[in-house]
Order: structure tokens, then C-alpha cells, then sequence
């Protein structure tokens, strides 16, 4: 399955493993990258240091391609935007804001640069700016997201630009994969179903919590504070909402989400966690390896695809 996507990233299959905070560490992007798609590592709000001895663990693992995704309100952002040349990591992917600032030092270094966009002018804009693809996420995504849906995003978007569109959220297998394509899309960013891999180190419980869940359990939290965060509703979600309805501030609401994260990664607090998720862990029913997940959702595609 070759597109522009494999090309440009010098991948085997047009599958990037999102850039999950908490979640994507190198087990599970080394696996995705030597299954033939990108795997990421989530910078989050960690600290230079913890992203470059990912960088150099991942090295370590795999001689495959892979990438790393800034999180653009982490506290840290300028000083993992220099790791990534100092480490010569291949490709990056931001989310939560505009990398224009960075652009230029990443694109000297030969880095690939792929901005997380949620609208059309975000995307033109990177475009403008030098971006090599744009990964366009609908508001199906788990964690911080857009008000679009990938449905209604991805054509406008890939309209709208020359450069590769990668398409996110709401993909979880061959069908979603080939409906992507159909909109434009020249491959697709997958959160969810890699969280539930066998690679990924995030604790069972929440695994147990996304191979369980139905189309209606998630919620968004944040609105009202300009953050919105999709997760698996839960205790978390269910007094977050009652907070944010009743006109809670914004230090009282932080006070509830502040390292729930983390609550739910490492120690599989499943009540009081924020279990980030898409809306698609209700067709997330088995839990297998990356290279399995991979391949089938590739296999689905090409029988689906013209
Ligand atoms: O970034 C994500 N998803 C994330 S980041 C994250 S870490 C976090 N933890 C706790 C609270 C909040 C965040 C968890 N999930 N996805 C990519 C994404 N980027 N979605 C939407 C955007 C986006 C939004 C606005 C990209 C650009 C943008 O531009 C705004 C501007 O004009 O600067």
C-alpha cells in the first residue's frame, strides 16, 4: 500500500500511531515502527531530558522510521523542539497549537514536519509555513480535540491544501481506513486501538475499561475553559461536568484533572483517572500485537479500496 504518506515518511504501511500523552512510550512506538507504520513518542509535558532518553531507546530498538509529537502547551516545548535536532529524530508531529516557531530550525535539520491541525485554516497555514503533511484530527479523537468531525474535515481540508493529508479520529480498522482514503486522506493516525495493544505499557485496567466501552461512554470535559479532552466518562468526567455546569472556576476544574493521566496510565485509577479516548473504543473489542493490528487493518482497506 504505497502513497504518498509511505513515501514521503519511508514507511511500509500509511499507519501513524498517535502521539498519546502518558501512552506512547518507545515499547509501543518501537513495535508500531517495526510492524512498518510510524510509531510515535508522546512528549506531553515532559521534561528534555525523558524525550531524549526515549529518542535514544527507540534508536536502540528499531532502525525504522519513527517520530515524536510535541505537545505545544507542555512547559517544555522549546527545549524538546532543539532535542529533536540534536537526536536527529526523523519526523515530528505537534498537536495543541501552532509550531510555526519551530518550523524553520526542524526543516534545516532535514526533520519532517507533521503539524496536528482541527481546522482548514490551521492546515493552509502550516502549508504556508513549510509543513511537509498535516494530520487532520476530528473532534472523534480522544484527548484535547477540535469542534469538526473527521467525516467533514478531512475533504475540506484535503481540498484545501497540495500537501498529504493523514487523517485521525474515529479510525480503528480497515473500514474506517478506507472511508479516510475516500475523503482524501493519503493515510491515517490511529489512538485507541493501539492503547489496547499488547506492546503498550498503560495499566490493564484501562485497557479493560476501552475493550469494554460503548459508543456512548465518552465525554467532553473542558469546554468551558477553552480545553476540551475527550475520555472514557467516569467518575472523573461525571463530577468534572457537574462542576463545569455549576460554573466551577477554571483553578477548581484543574484541580480535579491535574495528573489524571497519570492516575490512570500508571496506577489504573479507573474512577477518578482521565481514561483519554475515541469515540471509536466502542469497536475496540481484542487486544493484540501492533504488527496483527497493523496488518489487519491494511488488509481490510484493500479489499475494500478501488
Ligand atoms: O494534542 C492533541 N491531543 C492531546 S494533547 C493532550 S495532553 C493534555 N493533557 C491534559 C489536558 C490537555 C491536554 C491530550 N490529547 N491532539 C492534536 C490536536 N491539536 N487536536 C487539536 C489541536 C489543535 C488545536 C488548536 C491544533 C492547533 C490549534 O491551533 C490553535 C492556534 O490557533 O494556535
Amino acid at each position: 500500500m504505497k502513497t504518498e504518506i509511505t513515501k514521503l515518511l519511508g514507511i511500509e504501511y500509511p499507519i501513524v500511531q498517535g502521539g498519546m500523552a502518558w501512552v506512547a512510550e518507545y515499547h509501543l512506538a518501537s513495535a508500531v515502527s517495526n510492524a512498518g507504520g510510524l510509531g510515535l513518542i508522546g512528549a506531553a509535558n515532559a521534561p528534555a531530558d525523558w524525550v531524549r532518553d526515549q529518542v535514544q531507546k527507540m534508536k536502540e530498538l528499531t532502525d525504522k522510521p519513527f517520530g515524536v509529537n510535541i505537545m505545544l502547551m507542555s512547559p517544555y516545548a522549546d527545549e524538546v523542539a532543539k532535542v529533536m535536532v540534536e537526536e536527529k529524530v526523523p519526523v515530528v508531529t505537534t498537536g495543541a497549537g501552532n509550531p510555526e516557531k519551530y518550523l524553520s530550525i526542524w526543516k534545516d535539520a532535514g526533520i519532517r514536519v507533521i503539524p496536528v491541525v482541527a481546522s482548514v485554516a490551521m492546515a493552509k497555514r502550516m502549508e504556508r509555513a513549510g509543513a511537509d503533511a498535516v494530520v487532520a484530527e476530528g473532534c472523534e479523537a480522544g484527548g484535547h480535540i477540535g469542534e469538526t468531525t473527521t467525516m467533514v474535515l478531512v475533504p475540506q481540508i484535503a481540498d484545501a491544501v497540495q500537501i498529504p493529508v493523514i487523517a485521525a479520529g474515529g479510525i480503528a480498522d480497515g473500514r474506517g481506513m478506507a472511508a479516510a482514503f475516500m475523503l482524501g486522506a493519503k493515510g491515517v493516525q490511529m489512538g485507541t486501538h493501539f492503547v489496547v495493544t499488547k506492546e503498550c505499557q498503560v495499566h490493564q485496567n484501562y485497557k479493560d475499561r476501552i475493550l469494554k466501552a460503548k459508543d456512548i461512554d465518552t465525554r467532553v470535559t473542558g469546554r468551558s475553559t477553552g480545553h476540551p479532552v475527550r475520555a472514557l466518562r467516569n467518575e472523573m468526567t461525571r463530577k468534572y461536568l457537574e462542576m463545569e455546569g455549576n460554573g466551577a472556576s477554571l483553578e477548581e476544574l484543574e484541580l480535579l484533572a491535574v495528573g489524571g493521566l497519570r492516575k490512570a496510565v500508571v496506577d489504573g485509577d479507573v474512577k477518578g483517572g482521565s481514561l483519554m479516548a475515541g469515540q471509536i473504543a466502542g469497536l475496540v473489542k481484542e487486544s493484540m500485537s501492533c504488527k496483527e493490528l497493523i496488518e489487519k487493518v491494511v488488509s481490510e482497506a484493500e479489499a475494500l479500496l478501488p
